[in-house]
């Protein structure tokens, strides 16, 4: 009897899980109403800058602005857009932070928003983790870690204009 009924609640919380109108895959944190999904890094030397991607999505209904990062990995973190005029791409920081809309998502992604990690302290290597903690206006904040790889999760292909510092 006990087997059974605990055969049924499994079944019961898989429903509820599958239900659940954000879906979290591995790789993903949660932070009340906002999930980062898949925060990620490429390689990079010892005293060059590091980037982090990733993409927040706001499952709430108020905006959630995204106003800093820090980390021990790096002197420090800044908030970057990159973007292509007449052919040459800029990048430029964004000191009042990004939005995530209600009930939207905002992609920090090659080519656009990324995080601008200053001045490494060591040397990111394929396969390692880079703690980052995300602060939003809210007062929360949530620690995630980028996984160094050279390509975006997904399989999702760069697209092209590379973004170099
Ligand atoms: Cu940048």
């Amino acid at each position: 009897m006990s087997r059974l009924f605990a055969i049924a609640l499994t079944a019961i919380l898989a429903a509820s899980t599958a239900a659940l109108p954000t879906q979290t895959v591995a790789g993903d944190y949660k932070l009340g109403a906002l999930t980062i999904r898949q925060p990620w890094s490429r390689p990079a030397q010892a005293g060059m800058n590091g980037v982090g991607f990733f993409t927040v999505v706001n499952a709430g209904k108020t905006p959630v602005t995204l106003k800093s990062a820090e980390t021990s990995a790096a002197g420090k973190v800044e908030i970057h857009q990159s973007s292509t005029a007449n052919g040459v791409m800029s990048m430029r920081r964004q000191d009042n932070g990004v939005v995530i809309p209600a009930g939207g998502q905002v992609a920090f992604a090659p080519g656009g928003y990324h995080l601008m990690l200053l001045s490494l302290k060591t040397a990111q290597a394929q396969g390692q983790k880079v703690p980052v903690t995300l602060l939003f206006d809210n007062g929360r904040k949530v620690q995630v870690e980028l996984a160094v790889q050279l390509v975006p999760p997904n399989g999702q292909a760069a697209p092209a204009g590379e973004h170099h510092h």
